[in-house]
């Protein structure tokens, strides 16, 4: 295990090929601002080129986040809105070339909830309250949300969450497709998922995060062809050697990445 000290509102750890991002400001729910956006970016960029992490797990102690910090954002012109940096390193999450799992406990709202819309995964505790309480503060989510919302879980559903600011736990946050499964110990559980895609071979998942990805942005055609070339790249890797040699010799396949 190995941990990074360079951070002042996150902590990462690496056990076993899987990264855990901490978000670490307690007092305050761990709040997002500023300096803890900028540590996440910098932290997605380092995570991105170290051969040793093959998954990311992003987690909160007793809270995943209550939203963006809400102090920071009162007297902001609209010029200042605009270049308070969440989207840029949110687009960097969703479309980090390794698979990135929430483990969500406690609140997980607005910018916080929107952190968790870009991972490829989220898992949480019964009793994890979640939602976009921006409505509440005369805005709206705009870190993604109107965006990613919808293409998850459909857009009556989207408005109905968006529009009342109310929160959702448990089997309702299931049902909707908010998250995509529960327990008890969401952490444990995603660190044993991480575990198991860290197995498998990093450049096949990496296509198939980019091809799914790209599938609700463009039509179908140009969707299918995305695939294709990706797919066949594959062909030009060690690891898909590997994979179909090891199914024939009836062996356990070893993926390098390369
Ligand atoms: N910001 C700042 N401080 C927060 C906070 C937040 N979002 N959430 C909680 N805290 C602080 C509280 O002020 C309190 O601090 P002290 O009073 O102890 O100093 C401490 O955390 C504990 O909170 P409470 O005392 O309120 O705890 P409760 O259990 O009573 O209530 C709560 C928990 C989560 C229901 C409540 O704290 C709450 O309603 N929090 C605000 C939730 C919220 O409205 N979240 C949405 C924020 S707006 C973008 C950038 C950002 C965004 C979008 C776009 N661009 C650059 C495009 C995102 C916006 C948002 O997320």
């Amino acid at each position: 295990m190995k941990t990074n000290m360079s951070y002042e509102n996150i902590i990462i750890r690496n056990e076993n090929s899987v990264a855990i991002i901490n978000l670490d400001r307690p007092k305050s729910l761990n709040a997002l601002n500023s300096e803890l956006i900028d540590e996440l970016d910098r932290a997605f960029d380092e995570l991105a080129v170290d051969p040793e992490v093959r998954v990311v797990v992003i987690t909160g102690e007793k809270n995943f986040a209550a939203g963006a910090d809400i102090t920071n954002m009162v007297e902001l012109s609209p010029d200042e809105a605009r270049s308070f940096a969440f989207t840029p390193t949110f687009n960097k999450i969703a479309n980090f070339p390794k698979p990135v799992i929430a483990a969500i406990e406690g609140f997980a709202l607005g910018g916080g909830m929107e952190l968790a819309l870009c991972c490829d995964i989220r898992i949480a505790a019964p009793g994890a309250k979640m939602g976009f309480p921006e409505i509440n503060l005369g805005i709206f989510p705009g870190a993604g949300g109107t965006q990613r919302l919808p293409r998850l879980i459909g857009a009556s559903k989207a408005k109905k969450l968006i529009f009342t600011g109310s929160m959702v736990e448990g089997e309702a946050a299931l049902e909707l497709g908010l998250v995509d499964s529960l327990a008890d110990n969401p952490l444990e559980e995603a660190v044993k998922l991480a575990g198991k895609l860290a197995g498998k071979a990093p450049i096949a998942l990496k296509l198939a995060k980019e091809c799914i990805n790209s599938a609700g942005d463009v039509d179908l055609q140009t969707g299918t062809k995305i695939e294709a070339i990706s797919w066949s790249g594959l062909f030009a890797t060690v690891d898909q050697r590997e994979g179909m040699r090891a199914f024939i010799e009836k062996r356990k396949a070893v993926f390098v990445g390369k």
